[in-house]
């Protein structure tokens, strides 16, 4: 869809639309509809930038916490929004031996007990040796630090999910 007529999206559509380029937090596009029309796209993912930065650090992690695990029981279950499953088949997540199945499962548990919500990693930009690196390595940071880098993950997914939907007018 083109810039233009993003900024000319009925209010309803706006939200419907942008629901899940942060994922399953319709608030956000719901925050940011307003504050059209936006220039660029790059404008617009600013904006979400924005409103995330603004929530107190209950509310990032509320948003952490909105997100599946990496082939967790969403994907086994079917009930991955198309955006997460699209994502996490192009890293191969939906094909997993089984030793690898079991170490990402425990590895998700292992992340949530130590943090309070789950491990996120943008699926698109890396691939799967390095997204079992990743939680190897996070692991070990400390909480504020792994919310702050969980966080940056996000706006890297929603950067993706952006790129997707919306393109400049010709
Ligand atoms: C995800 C997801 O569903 N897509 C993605 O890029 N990352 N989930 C996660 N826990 O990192």
């Amino acid at each position: 869809m083109e810039l233009s007529r993003v900024n000319e999206l009925p209010y309803e559509d706006f939200i419907n639309i942008f629901a899940n380029v942060v994922e399953k937090c319709p608030i956000v596009a719901a925050a940011v509809c307003s504050s059209r029309p936006f220039g660029s796209v790059d404008a617009l993912e600013a904006a979400i930038g924005d409103f995330i930065d603004a929530l107190p650090e209950s509310g990032k992690e509320g948003i952490l916490r909105c997100h599946p695990d990496l082939a967790g029981r969403d994907l086994q279950a079917g009930t991955l929004t198309q955006e997460s499953l699209k994502e996490q088949g192009n890293v191969g997540l939906d094909v997993l031996t089984s030793d690898e199945a079991s170490s990402m499962a425990r590895l998700n548990e292992d992340y949530k007990k130590r943090f309070g919500f789950p491990f996120v990693i943008c699926a698109r930009m890396n691939d799967k040796p390095n997204i079992f690196r990743e939680m190897h390595a996070r692991m070990a940071n400390q909480h504020e630090v792994e919310r702050m880098r969980g966080i940056e993950e996000v706006k890297k997914i929603c950067h993706l999910r952006l790129q997707d939907l919306v393109h400049a007018d010709a």
